[in-house]
């Protein structure tokens, strides 16, 4: 990832020697031994200072040359998890009110190196606008990931807990960018995984949330909703039913004693297969508060997903539209959650595609705490074959304005607005292949995701520049090379499979490479409904109605296709292929466009990764390299399928005669 910590140049930082000292703060505490380790660590290897050359603790008298002076104070006055630091010449100071904001605050010093920038700049005050940011594995305990690109899991294998190494190597990487919560197992809580909260776990699970807490990192479980009916406990999951909480009373009283870290549990309820509330005719609140009030006591959260859509639908139903489900099935809870429930939404009203508006619940319930969630791991965005970097879509989210006023999503989730409180949490895209995500380049979205959330107003070409600096090279030519490929893959991935917010058409189950009609007859109520002279769903409030959801002047900007940003009309609207767009061009003839023009990105995305052999890594470049010769016959097999179906369908050519 980017704690490899190679040498880097010693001109800013000629530093030989370090003095240093800690006050309010113990060594042997296990997030200090880390963050201490961590500094021996980068020293060492960036700027080949010597665990001999680190003297502790700080003689007052003025250090020899070249020789840096850091002092790690505690300092109340800071915020949680916040820390400052203040350079002159030759010392540093680094203050943090407890032991995250210090590991943080080294974090922050390791990468001010690892860029290559002058220490004596480190003048700042640093603390998250997002308080709970966190990361949801959807590791099965048989080793398999759902939705995992980079090989196997490196928490379970066969129905045990791995070995320990690659977890702290884990979150060494997930604390450096401010992750503080791990969900370590998938949603759709299965057959072991059950039994997480068992005594057959008990003791392996503790190990896992003690080598987090030395990073500052909180464990979660997943938890299954229906466990007392498969745990030898009552045969009901009614969250009203007496027996039924006295089960989950003595359950959960076990864990805690056994697991007294847990942060607490993320569900999955009523969705896709998944038990729920519904099952009992209670609300998802009646569900979610059942297991807030038990956990209440040991400090524990209980993080409830809203996922929740009717996923056996009738294609030929056009009345119900699965972007409505979300909003539909919560909205009226709002008020009726207790004080450790977050709600956890994802990014868009659908599931993760290339495109689609923000999800019209953030924001709208004021009296619920609020996570965004997203997706790191790339099920549609291309299987961290393709690249496709994801942080300008994060962006658009957390800026996203709610409403007529100012506030925006990210004022919700870092708890601005409505006084409530909030957190930020993405599905990890790690296994356990040797460079952790599969493309070299996909850790950029990890990186970008911690970054992010940590200061949501960076930009996404600064967090990339930062990446880059920090894993491949701090010449120009490469950074901006590679800045350019990240920056735009986005729209490029968009552009050669599913542009103007169409979404899917993708090869059913394994969500990689074009099937138009994969899901058009299916279940699952993602339908484009193209015939011969139109496509789309109609979303205004002539439709579904779904437009209606949102707030003003989102519901009459969507409303109407002359108003409705070009890249969600075709979510928001059912249009005939001659539709004029801005561009003059004909949407059918936009489209057909926009393959062509995806397919040319990816090969000058190639061309410009290919100029930078011999200037990074081979072995990187040759990894990289090979994918990208996958994601062009990627783009190329979607620009085809996508633009014969259309043209098969429509019977208009393309203008150019391609
Ligand atoms: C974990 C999508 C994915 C599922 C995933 C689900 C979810 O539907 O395809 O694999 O299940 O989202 O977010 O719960």
């Amino acid at each position: 990832m980017w704690l490899e910590y190679e040498p880097r140049s010693s001109g800013v930082n000629c530093v030989k020697s370090l003095y240093l000292s800690l006050k309010g703060f113990t060594k042997e505490h296990p997030i200090v031994a880390n963050a201490l380790t961590e500094l021996e660590r980068g020293f060492a290897g960036m700027l080949a200072v010597t665990k001999e050359n680190i003297i502790y603790p700080l003689d007052e008298a003025k250090p020899p040359a070249e020789t840096l002076a850091l002092r790690l104070e505690r300092d109340t006055e800071i915020s949680a998890e916040g820390y400052q630091l203040t350079a002159d010449e030759y010392s540093l100071s680094l203050r943090a009110a407890d032991e995250s904001g210090l590991l943080y605050g080294v974090f922050h010093i390791l990468r001010q190196i690892a860029i290559e920038k002058p220490l004596a700049e480190l003048t700042l005050m640093s603390q998250p606008d997002i308080k709970l940011r966190m990361l949801n594995h959807w590791d099965n305990l048989d080793g398999s990931i759902e939705r995992g690109y980079s090989g196997r899991s490196f928490f379970f294998a066969q129905n045990k807990v791995l070995p320990y190494e690659r977890m702290t190597d884990y979150a060494r990487f997930a604390a450096s960018v401010g992750i503080n919560a791990v969900a370590i197992n998938n949603v759709n809580v299965k057959d072991a995984a059950t039994r997480l909260i068992t005594p057959e776990y008990y003791s392996e699970v503790r190990q896992i949330a003690a080598i987090f807490a030395a990073y500052g990192i909180r464990l979660f479980l997943s938890l299954n909703f229906a466990a007392s009916l498969e745990l030898g406990g009552p045969q009901s999951a009614d969250p009203f039913a007496e027996e039924v909480i006295n089960w989950w009373q003595k359950q959960i009283a076990e864990t805690y004693a056994a697991i007294p870290d847990l942060g607490g549990f993320l569900i999955k309820a009523d969705s896709e297969g998944r038990p729920g509330p519904f099952t009992y005719g209670r609300t998802q609140a009646d569900g979610a508060n059942m297991l807030a009030k038990i956990v209440a006591p040991y400090g524990g959260l209980i993080i409830w997903r809203c996922f929740v859509y009717n996923c056996t639908q009738d294609w030929r139903d056009y009345q119900t539209d699965r972007a409505r489900a979300g909003y539909d099935n919560f909205i009226t809870t709002d008020g009726d959650y207790l004080d450790n429930v977050f709600l956890q939404i994802k990014n868009g009203p659908m599931d993760f595609q290339i495109r689609e508006p923000i999800s019209p619940l953030l924001g709208a319930m004021e009296k619920t705490n609020q996570i965004l969630e997203v997706q790191i791991a790339q099920e549609y965005t291309g299987h961290q074959i393709d690249v496709c970097y994801l942080v300008p879509m994060w962006k658009e989210a957390l800026d996203f304005v709610i409403g007529a006023g100012n506030d925006k999503v990210s004022d919700v989730v870092s708890g601005k607005t409505y006084a409530n409180r909030g957190g930020i949490a993405a599905v990890a895209n790690t296994g356990d292949d040797a460079n952790w995500t599969g493309n070299d380049l996909a850790a950029a979205n990890f990186y970008g995701f911690g970054r992010l959330s940590w200061s949501v107003n960076l930009t996404a070409a600064d967090i990339v520049g930062e990446w880059i600096m920090m894993t491949l090279s701090r010449d120009e030519q490469v950074i901006n090379a590679v800045s350019d490929i990240l920056l735009h893959s986005r729209l490029t991935y968009e552009k050669y499979t599913t542009p103007l917010g169409i979404g899917w058409m993708v090869s059913p189950h394994s969500h990689y490479g074009p099937s138009v009609d994969g899901y058009e007859y299916s279940r699952w109520g993602t339908y484009h409904r193209a015939d011969y002279l139109a496509i789309g769903v109609d979303r205004t409030s002539k439709g579904t109605g779904f437009s209606t959801q949102y707030r003003e002047p989102h519901a009459s900007i969507y409303e109407n296709p002359a108003t409705c940003p070009e890249d969600l009309l075709l979510f928001f609207h059912r249009l005939p292929y001659s539709y004029l767009m801005k561009n003059g061009k004909t949407l059918l003839q936009h489209f057909y466009d926009c393959h062509h023009e995806g397919v040319k990105e990816v090969e000058a995305m190639i061309a410009g990764w290919n100029g930078l052999a011999g200037q990074i890594d081979p072995a990187i470049h040759t990894r990289v390299a090979e994918r990208f010769a996958r994601q062009l016959d990627n783009a190329i097999e979607w620009r085809d399928q996508v633009n014969t179906y259309f043209y098969r369908k429509s019977g208009i050519e393309d203008r150019y005669g391609k």
